[in-house]
């Protein structure tokens, strides 16, 4: 019989602590706290069926989009479970326009927390798999005092920690500090979240791309030619490859992840900077991706080193095997020099 460990989040932060001889707790009890958080959301995103919550609230978010009801409920959820700590200096959400300072009369931390509270909401009501993304950097601004925008705004490089949620067939974490990057399922009858997927590593190159096909006709020429690429027979390079687009990019991430291959989501001619948020997805993606040993990149130069101007600014993407995302940055660049 296999040996195995019971090991719960809360006991893997800690014992991943104990490398680090001059941690102070800070992160570790942030992390905690998160897990804390997205217990909640898992169990309202589990209820949505079956309470009156779908539907619209009918406001706009900072986008223009509509925001549905367990968005805020999320958000909210976040905000609360981080707000006293101790840990945090400031937070951002997808949902709200402006940084979130920590209330008056609770401590100031040095940490930073960005989060995009449900991503992939237009699919709740197909019960469709979403998720939560959190982004976690340290304050650059003097301690002690509040945190400000220059503090959410470092590049992705920065970052100290990232996760996500997936609430699908069952919900589970994935979080890395840099080192490793590891899975915990949520076990509904004790509540914990379980490792079930340690040191997750992204193979070399994969077999599924992932992209809304919707979009061709706007696309880049060698964005294109790439994807009727994938779609050739040719043995060596196991083509063609299979096409998977979720619409939830946590759940379209975590797949590439397990099994290797491609996410994008490009710039085109309609949407010059793509769809998606350097912040709040992106970033802590790109971030766990590597340190699975993927890569990401924004189709010309690794998107980590963004500098970003905005808290809302959004960024074209492709992320997953590093062969796979190294093969269509080749592509654009040959179109880029008229070679294709
Ligand atoms: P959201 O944050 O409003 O949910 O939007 C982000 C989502 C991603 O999860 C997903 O990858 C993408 O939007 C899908 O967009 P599209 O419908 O344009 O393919
Ligand atoms: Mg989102």
């Amino acid at each position: 019989m296999p040996k195995m460990r019971f090991m719960t989040i809360e006991r893997h932060i800690i014992e991943g602590e104990r490398l680090h001889p001059s941690a102070t707790g800070e992160l570790s009890r942030l992390l905690s706290d998160l897990a804390i958080a997205i217990k909640v959301i898992s169990l309202e995103v589990n209820k949505a069926g079956l309470v009156d919550i779908l539907g619209l609230t009918g406001d706009q978010n900072v986008h223009g989009e509509t925001v549905r009801k367990l968005d805020m409920y999320a958000h909210e959820m976040l905000f609360k479970a981080m707000d006293h700590g101790g840990h945090l200096c400031v937070m951002a959400s997808e949902e709200e326009e402006n940084i979130i300072h920590i209330p008056h009369d609770y401590k100031i931390g040095k940490y930073v927390l960005l989060f995009d509270p449900l991503d992939g909401s237009s699919n709740i009501d197909a019960n469709v798999s979403i998720g939560t993304i959190f982004s976690i950097y340290k304050r650059i601004t003097p301690d002690g005092t509040p945190g400000t925008i220059h503090d959410c705004l470092q590049p992705g490089v920065e970052q100290v920690a990232a996760g996500y949620a997936v609430y699908g067939s069952s919900t589970m974490l994935v979080y890395t500090t840099g080192h490793g990057v590891h899975g915990f399922t949520l076990d509904p009858s004790i509540g914990e979240f379980i490792l079930s997927h340690e040191n997750i590593r992204i193979p070399e190159k994969g077999k599924i791309y992932s992209i809304n096909e919707g979009n061709y006709l706007y696309w880049h020429p060698g964005l294109k030619k790439y994807i009727k690429y994938l779609q050739e027979e040719d043995k060596a390079t196991q083509r063609p490859y299979s096409s998977r687009y979720i619409g939830s990019m946590v759940a379209d991430l975590h797949r590439t992840l397990l099994y290797g291959g491609i996410f994008m989501y490009p710039s085109d001619s309609r949407s010059p900077r793509g769809k998606l948020r350097l912040m709040y997805e992106c970033n802590p993606l790109a971030f766990i991706i590597e340190a699975a040993g993927g890569k990401a990149s924004d189709g010309r130069s690794r998107l980590l080193e963004i500098k970003p101007n905005d808290l809302h600014e959004r960024c074209p993407i492709f992320i997953g095997s590093k062969y796979d995302v190294n093969v269509v940055e080749d592509f654009i660049a040959r179109a880029d020099r008229g070679e294709i």
